[in-house]
């Protein structure tokens, strides 16, 4: 039987990993060759991602895998989503914004003047938040986005580096806001009408299809052969991850848990329906033209800011001590609004959560293991909330969901979600967004061939999940 290896590169708001994926016909592994930390930089103009230091380690990462030995036929790249880096004749004109950073505010305001998010949703399907692409562009300041030929998502840029080449990958770009629901065009009459140069966009591209070849210098520096390709993947990494989510029935509901919880469905086309659109939901492109109806939910950002506050604060966090003392608390903990725009900018999350209490008329926590506990159930609740609007949005009779991605490593989590939505959680794999990208890979080179759902039984076979049934 065929197998081959492939590099997957894998940028989250955490850190960023370098793999060696291997494939065949009963085979799928993800080793991890370079692990690195993806810290933001604060300056006086905002908060910013240290991209070239990223892309540095990516780089030497890529030297690693290709002192493998391993005969790797590809890479490709997958990262978050929406945030870009603007450039001119080749050279990036500064550090790429964190979609954290507070400039969106006046992006919203400025965009929400001419288009109503109603008015948007209808053709970009998104869900709001704001920090979608297009708020961001409305935030720059004119003459930087007259200034630029180019503007790149993170996934795009480091292909760019690599090879020469300026595409946008079709995932990524659905997160924009720029791209019609369910089509693989710019929306042209859009940007038009919001003022946003057309020029600076570089043509989409297809997951599975080639970027192009590393440049001869890139393939030097990294020992890897002249001629490897770089493929596009679901370069938005929750699409990646979308593709390794073992369903094996379309009656399951997804949540890819890592600083999110993107919790949604798979379905065939765009569901624009007002209940949709009251509910918030989102329409992203998934890898083939399948459609991500799905609910960006707070994920464990808000567990990972609350132990950097308490090691501000000089205590030393074990996470998973915290975690074993969380679900021994037997006292009842109040369940927090997790979506609450407050908990999305960087800070003191415990004092954030107390003062929603407070508001609420609740009693806040009173140690870290109650915090940690409330922070989960409350999690766990909005996870089970999400899960049965989406089946119902997108008329799926939901009987399991599948958590992916870290989220998956935190018992507690898997068995609350279960508990709370009363359907029972299939666990793992925990690096579905890095065998997506791999998968994806694997199938342009001709490892494997088939459908999304043969690569999914491929997961299945490979990497049993782990079940937690609902409790009364
Ligand atoms: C998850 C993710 C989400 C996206 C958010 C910001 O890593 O890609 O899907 O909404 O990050 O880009």
């Amino acid at each position: 039987s065929t197998s081959g290896a492939v590099a997957a590169i894998d940028l989250g708001a955490t850190s960023g990993r370098v793999f060696v994926g291997r494939v065949g016909s009963d085979t799928l592994t993800a080793e991890q060759v370079a692990r690195f930390p993806n810290i933001p930089v604060h300056v006086a103009d905002g908060m910013h991602w240290d991209v070239l230091s990223l892309y540095g380690a990516a780089s030497e990462g890529l030297r690693t895998a290709f002192h493998t030995g391993e005969d790797i036929r590809s890479i490709g790249i997958d990262s978050w989503a929406v945030d870009y880096a603007l450039l001119r004749d080749g050279r990036m004109l500064g550090n790429p914004f964190h979609y954290r950073d507070a400039r969106t505010a006046r992006g919203v305001e400025a965009v929400h003047a001419v288009r109503s998010h109603a008015e948007l949703f209808a053709r970009n399907g998104l869900q709001f938040l704001p920090f979608n692409t297009l708020y961001q562009f409305a935030a720059e300041a004119p003459d930087v986005l007259g200034f630029a030929d180019t503007a790149l998502l993170i996934p795009d840029l480091i292909a760019f580096w690599l090879t020469g080449q300026t595409r946008t990958e079709l995932t990524n770009a659905s997160t924009t806001g720029l791209v019609r629901a369910g089509a693989v065009e710019w929306d042209a009459a859009l940007l038009d009408a919001l003022g946003l140069p057309r020029g600076i966009l570089s043509p989409l591209i297809a997951p599975g299809e080639r970027i192009g070849t590393l440049l001869p210098a890139v393939a030097e520096r990294s020992g890897a052969p002249a001629g490897i390709p770089v493929t596009a993947v679901g370069s938005h990494d929750t699409a990646s991850a979308v593709v390794a989510v073992p369903m094996q029935a379309d009656s399951a509901v997804y949540i890819s848990c890592g600083t999110w919880g993107l919790v949604g469905v798979e379905v065939e086309r765009p569901v624009l329906t007002p209940e949709a659109l009251a509910a918030n939901f989102t329409n992203e492109g998934g890898v083939d033209g399948r459609v991500r109806l799905l609910h960006n939910v707070m994920g464990l950002w808000v567990l990972s800011e609350a132990v950097r506050q308490w090691e501000r604060e000089g205590h030393q966090v074990d996470l998973p001590t915290l975690l074993d003392s969380a679900a021994e608390v037997t006292t009842a903990v109040p369940v927090f609004d997790v979506n609450d725009p407050r908990f999305a900018p960087p800070g003191d999350m415990p004092a954030r959560i107390a003062e929603w209490c407070a508001e609420h008329a609740q009693p806040a926590p009173r140690t870290r293991a109650e915090y940690t506990r409330s922070i989960v159930e409350s999690l766990a609740q909005a996870f089970a909330d999400a899960a049965h609007t989406a089946a119902s949005l997108g008329d799926v009779d939901a009987k399991t969901i599948h958590i992916v991605g870290g989220g998956a490593l935190n018992e507690l989590l898997c068995q609350r979600t279960a508990d709370r939505a009363g359907m029972t959680v299939l666990a793992g794999p925990v690096e579905a967004t890095a065998l997506g990208n791999i998968l994806v890979q694997a199938r342009a080179v001709g490892v494997v061939d088939g459908s999304l759902e043969s690569l999914r039984d491929l997961v299945a076979r490979t990497h049993a999940p782990r079940r937690y049934s609902p409790r009364a």
